[in-house]
């Protein structure tokens, strides 16, 4: 497969930075070096002026910020948003799971980072939790880069083309405290966005903690909690208040090691294995879903519940733990991650892209 040419039949692309739909027809190369401008279907990587021979690159025409070669052959884009309270687990979720994606998955998808700074986000957070065993440091106030992820499609391949289905995810973490107000950037992530995730620490729900035994000093209500996202997100996708959110929100519980004991027998606490075949289980995410709306009933998170329904128009449940355990003060230990692909099965299938 070349590194130029147009795969993927779509007449446009969408900048991974500020999320501006941009047709191809439009875009030109510029040589880094003589600043000659070629159209974007020119099928050489290096400038033809003569003795030049530098390097040709694509700008997105809105931000100015380069755009990754591969983006002619995506043949999908998937973008979502991780939104939640600080110290919910954010970035220890996206890193486990980008790691599980990897290690589990790769038979059937190879997940590879597009561009160097996602490469090295990963690497770096790797390094900390599977092979240091150490917490990872809180995300920086004001951290504002997208993470660009390819998903190479490896059942998918279409001879005519001579390629892959190439899928691009595009995940932004940003720091718990940006949450508090909204910057362009932020504004533009969240109205780009096919999904939000939603991750909330089951800890800042006052009838989980009366649970665990566990004293209320200071939490907000849950109906707070929610209201505060969803008035925040109404703000990214320009709604006016009191509007319901018609983007899929995945509301998914972090740590779920601490509230496992309560969880009984539930489906909850079993692995979901077909996740690690790339399959999607309908019946499995049902049951998922369900477990933990009445379990927040049963223990009197009705308004939770309540105002998530009142704010969002779909949402679905998910139970997840990235370290499979609580940390200690000697580090995270070998990692033992819970059901961290639910979330991104769920995605996948609703985008068709597994059954
Ligand atoms: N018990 C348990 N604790 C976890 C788990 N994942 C994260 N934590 C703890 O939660 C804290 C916050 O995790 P982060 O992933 O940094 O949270 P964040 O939402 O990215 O935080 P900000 O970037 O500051 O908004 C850390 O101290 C972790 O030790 C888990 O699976 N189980
Ligand atoms: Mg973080
Ligand atoms: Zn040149
Ligand atoms: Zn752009």
């Amino acid at each position: 497969m070349g590194l130029f040419g147009n795969f993927g039949g779509n007449k446009t692309i969408t900048c991974p930075y500020c999320m501006d739909v941009v047709r191809k027809d439009s875009l030109r190369y510029t040589c880094k070096k003589c600043g000659t401008e070629y159209p974007s279907s020119i099928k050489v990587q290096s400038c033809k002026t003569k003795n030049c021979g530098g390097l040709l690159e694509l700008k997105c025409p809105t931000c100015e910020k380069e755009l990754p070669s591969m983006i002619f052959q995506f043949a999908q884009y998937i973008k979502f948003c991780i939104v939640g309270q600080t110290n919910c687990g954010k970035t220890n979720y996206i890193t486990v799971m980008l790691e599980e994606f990897k290690q589990k998955l790769n038979k059937k998808m190879l997940i590879q980072p597009m561009n160097t700074e996602t490469s090295d986000i990963q690497i770096e957070n790797v390094d900390y939790l599977y092979n240091q065993k150490i917490e990872l440091p809180p995300t920086p106030s004001g951290y504002l880069k997208p993470q660009l992820w390819q998903i190479t499609d490896r059942t998918r391949y279409n001879k005519v083309k001579e390629a892959y289905k190439v899928y691009s995810l595009n995940i932004f973490d940003g720091a718990g405290e940006d949450y508090l107000h909204m910057t362009d950037d932020i504004r533009r992530y969240i109205n780009g966005a096919d999904y939000i995730f939603f991750l909330v620490d089951p800890l800042n729900l006052p009838a989980v903690r009366k649970q665990l035994g566990k004293s209320g000093a200071n939490q907000n209500s849950s109906e707070e909690l929610v209201n505060g996202m969803a008035q925040y997100l109404r703000m990214g996708f320009g709604l006016s208040a009191g509007k319901r959110i018609g983007k899929p929100v995945a509301v998914i519980f972090t740590k779920f090691d601490m509230i496992m004991e309560l969880m009984g027998s539930a489906q909850i606490t079993q692995e979901n294995e077909a996740a690690f075949n790339g399959d999607y289980m309908r019946s499995d995410a049902d049951a998922i879903d369900s477990e933990i709306r009445s379990w927040l009933e049963s223990i009197g998170e009705r308004y939770f519940l309540s105002a998530l329904e009142t704010n969002f128009k779909k949402t679905r449940f998910f139970g997840v733990s990235s370290y499979g355990h609580a940390p200690t003060a000697s580090g995270v230990g070998t990692l033992m991650p819970h059901r961290v692909l639910d979330p991104v099965m769920w995605v996948l299938a609703d985008k068709k892209i597994i059954k």
